[in-house]
């Protein structure tokens, strides 16, 4: 499963979400066999490549009127690239995932956590393989920005594979938490604080030394419900509106801190709002009459 799919190959099957703004596709597919997902990226024009864009891309007018003109550039093969992030084998959920799809907000109680979405996800969430190879230095090694190796305390923080680290704009990293007791923000009490902290301080003074971005240009933030129910958390560049920062699923550490402080068992007890999509298994549980999921 380790094997590296050749995506030369992929045979596209359906088109999960196309995204015209954003500038990227979902697809599902194959490869050699396997099924797939690609996702297809238009990365953002770097400043530092301004000249070479103009002077040695094929320019063709398209329309002119008065004062304004539109034409059509072509650029150099180097500097007109797709970002390609291939899963293979994807399953059914990694599909699921990136397909569109309508969303409804969830109001989950302490008590909803236990007996609906615990019982669900120990049975049903993605693989953690591709956490436990960067923790353990298996994969994305030279990738590492910075590592606090203390067991209790410690963390690896790295490029999110979101990120293409080509420019400072969309800055993307995750702080990766080394103990594996803690799978997502429900499982955060007050003793959790000086980890916190710790990836809080950790974190910005890394950013600030690796990138100068400094720690009021960075918004530090945790999902709520994650996808991989690993304990970690999302870095990104202030100015950058990265998918997911919106208040129905982003958590900003601060806040996580300050709640813990005055309650230790703050997200032990809270009733707690997500989005859940219409294909996410877990949806149907929460629909269901209560009784019959507990069984
Ligand atoms: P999440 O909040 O659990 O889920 O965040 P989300 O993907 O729905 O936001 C997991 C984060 O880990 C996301 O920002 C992913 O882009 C990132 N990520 C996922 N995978 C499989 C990898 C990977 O293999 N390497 C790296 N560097 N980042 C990953």
């Amino acid at each position: 499963d380790g094997d590296v799919c050749e995506v030369s190959g992929f045979e596209v099957k359906k088109v999960l979400r196309d995204c015209a703004r954003e500038k990227t596709m979902f697809l599902q597919g194959k490869i050699a066999e396997k099924e797939a997902v690609v996702i297809l990226e238009k990365t953002p024009i770097h400043v530092d490549t301004l000249n070479e864009l103009f002077r040695e891309s094929q320019l063709t007018m398209e329309s002119n009127n008065d004062i304004y003109t539109t034409y059509c550039l072509q650029p150099p093969a180097h500097l007109n690239v797709i970002k390609t992030t291939v899963v293979c084998p994807a399953t059914e959920k990694h599909v699921r995932k990136y397909q569109e799809q309508e969303t409804v907000l969830v109001e989950e109680t302490a008590e909803d956590y236990r007996t609906i979405t615990l019982p669900f996800l120990e049975s049903q969430s993605f693989s953690l393989q591709w956490v436990y190879n960067i923790l353990e230095k298996k994969a994305e090694v030279e990738q590492v920005v910075y590592e606090d190796p203390d067991p209790k305390l410690g963390f690896i923080l790295l490029p999110d594979f979101k990120w293409d680290q080509k420019q400072l704009d969309d800055l993307y990293l995750i702080a990766i938490v080394h103990r594996r007791d803690i799978k997502s923000l429900r499982d955060l009490t007050s003793d959790h604080l000086p980890l916190l902290r710790n990836i809080q301080k950790k974190g910005k003074d890394a950013v600030r030394e690796r990138y100068g971005i400094k720690g009021d240009k960075l918004r530090m933030y945790v999902h709520y419900q994650p996808s991989y129910y690993h304990f970690h958390i999302h870095l990104n560049a202030l100015k950058y509106n990265a998918p997911g920062t919106g208040v129905d699923r982003a958590h900003l550490l601060s806040n996580v801190i300050q709640n813990l402080e005055c309650d230790p068992q703050y997200y032990k007890t809270r009733t707690l709002t997500f989005p859940l999509r219409e294909l996410d298994g877990l949806l149907s549980h929460f629909r269901e009459p209560k009784d019959s999921a507990k069984l």
